[in-house]
């Protein structure tokens, strides 16, 4: 029997619940924070701590049979995988956010501006399905927030759960781009596995409790 491998985030905001809904499945392993993988003792499974930005991929090729990250990573790289089940934690929407001074109140107004953001792929779809073909998107890894007052760009698109980070460097969030929550992902086909089908149904009852 082939041991599948399930790739989650190996630090960060996921990691925690991740683990903690494969140990509410009875899942029995442990979880150095040192080590890349980690066996399951009583099921045929491995688990792959990877960092966030690489799990679809590595699901999507098959390394990884099954994967958790949020919609918005895998969006963001176009990965071509199977939403099997949405996990309710790591709940944020990404949104536009604005000087608190500007005066804008359309996204056609964001026409001929500079957006700062992490994740151009979804923003540059967003603007023109609004057809808004005239905003440089400037790429930038982290720290989005500070691009305005820095003068690096006009308005940003990022993150956003408590508004908190926004709020703290002097930005309203202005549109709403696409919400995200943790999902369960598969390799093409793998839901026909039956013990990809044992451990679904296995995360589904630990969902249900918690309702
Ligand atoms: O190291 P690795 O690459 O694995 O992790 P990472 O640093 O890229 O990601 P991480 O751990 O920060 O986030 C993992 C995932 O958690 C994201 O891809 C989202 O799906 C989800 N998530 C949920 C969030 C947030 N909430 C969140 N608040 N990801 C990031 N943030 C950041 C946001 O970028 C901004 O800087 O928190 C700030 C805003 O938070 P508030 O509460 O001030 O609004
Ligand atoms: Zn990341």
């Amino acid at each position: 029997m082939k041991t599948l491998k399930i790739a989650i985030q190996k630090s960060g905001r996921l990691n925690e619940k991740s683990v903690e809904i494969l140990k509410n499945c009875g899942l029995s392993f442990e979880n150095y924070k040192s080590s890349l993988i980690s066996s399951v003792t009583n099921f045929p499974l491995e688990i792959l701590f990877l960092r966030d930005d690489d799990i679809p991929e590595y699901v999507q090729d098959g390394i990884a049979d099954l994967g958790i990250v949020g919609e918005n990573v895998i969006t963001e790289t176009g990965a071509d995988v199977t939403y099997l089940q949405k996990l309710g934690f790591g709940k944020c929407t990404l949104k536009i956010a604005v000087p608190n001074n500007s005066n804008i109140t359309k996204i056609s107004e964001l026409e001929g501006l500079a957006i700062a953001t992490s994740y151009p792929v979804i923003l540059e779809k967003f603007l023109q399905q609004n057809a808004v073909p005239n905003v440089q998107v400037r790429t930038i890894s982290g720290s989005v927030e500070i691009g305005p007052g820095l003068g690096l760009s006009d308005a940003i698109c990022d993150i956003v759960s408590t508004g908190g980070t926004l709020k703290s460097n002097g930005l309203k969030p202005f549109a709403e781009v696409m919400k995200s929550e943790a999902v369960l992902i598969g390799n093409k086909g793998t839901e026909f596995n039956p013990e990809v089908q044992e451990l679904m149904q296995r995360i589904r009852s630990v969902l249900r409790a918690k309702e």
